[in-house]
């Protein structure tokens, strides 16, 4: 898993209303909009019960430890979206117990290995992988103007491209699998069609083959620069959570508004508006 660095990261609170307006070029939806059809939830639904909940963001020492602006800049997507969110002014196990007592509804918290976020009344547990996945997918599938009964091609079966593959097989693509372990790849495919019953879920071996047969794309790779611009076609549309960036840099000129790639934003998206379904659906 890639560990985010503090110039992966840097340029997301100042520049959060542009790239909101960029993600409603490209995909019609803000990024609210895109977090609320990942969860399979009506945004205006959400808008009018989501205010009165509280994020408590707690940076975390533990192994490589604090990554600079990180806490600051998931508080501040939350804060973009419209949650009161605050970081925790002590780190690990105090922080915890500040959010505690003061009342907060939920925590966000990542060590090297997983992000997490946690519903503190609904015991509810929401990880970053899952949500960066789903949301992607569903940024596709908007890009797509809707993704059923087309051919879809997922690049990487961990557990973001698991995820993206997920939403998309549930929302009625044919996705095809690519990874270079194919254990991984065959393992992704069983879940998936066992769960939604379809044949519609088969196996890539070569890039470039893969590529050439595909319009939509799930970039979900740690690899940097593997869609390259030989690779692109115009009517392309690619998703890619993977960091780095797994579109190299003339690729990505190619496709232009076609691209949506970022390092935090959807995935924190997803997971804020993944913890308030939970709570609204507990609530009624
Ligand atoms: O970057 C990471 C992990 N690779 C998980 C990311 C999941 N997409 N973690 C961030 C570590 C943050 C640090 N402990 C802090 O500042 O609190």
């Amino acid at each position: 898993m890639t560990r985010l660095q503090p110039d992966d990261i840097c340029h997301i609170t100042p520049s959060l209303a542009d790239y909101n307006r960029n993600l409603e070029i490209k995909t019609g939806r803000s990024l609210l909009g895109i977090a609320c059809h990942a969860c399979g939830m009506d945004e205006k639904a959400f808008k009018n019960r989501q205010l009165d909940k509280s994020i408590c963001v707690v940076p975390v020492t533990a192994g490589l430890g604090i990554i600079s602006r990180f806490s600051d800049t998931v508080a501040a997507i939350l804060t973009f979206l419209g949650c009161r969110a605050a970081v925790a002014d002590q780190p690990d196990v105090a922080g915890v117990a500040h959010a505690f007592a003061i009342g907060y509804d939920a925590l966000m918290m990542a060590d090297d290995n997983r992000f997490m976020a946690i519903d503190l009344h609904a015991r509810q547990v929401i990880d970053n992988a899952d949500a960066t996945g789903r949301g992607f997918a569903a940024a596709l599938d908007l890009m797509a103007g809707g993704i059923r009964g087309r051919d879809v091609l997922v690049l990487g079966c961990g557990p973001v491209g698991a995820a993206g593959a997920d939403l998309l097989a549930s929302l009625g693509a044919r996705v095809a699998l690519l990874d270079k372990d194919r254990r991984a790849a065959e393992w992704v495919k069983e879940t998936v069609s066992g769960r939604y019953r379809t044949t519609d879920i088969t196996i890539e071996e070569d890039l470039e083959t893969a590529l050439s047969g595909h319009r939509f794309i799930l970039e979900a790779t740690p690899v940097p620069d593997i869609i390259t611009g030989t690779l692109v076609s115009p009517d392309m549309r690619v998703a890619a959570p993977g960091v780095p960036l797994g579109v190299s840099a003339e690729a990505a000129a190619m496709l232009g508004p076609h691209l949506v790639h970022d390092t935090l934003e959807i995935g924190v998206a997803v997971m804020a508006v993944s913890l308030f379904c939970e709570s609204i659906r507990i609530n009624r």
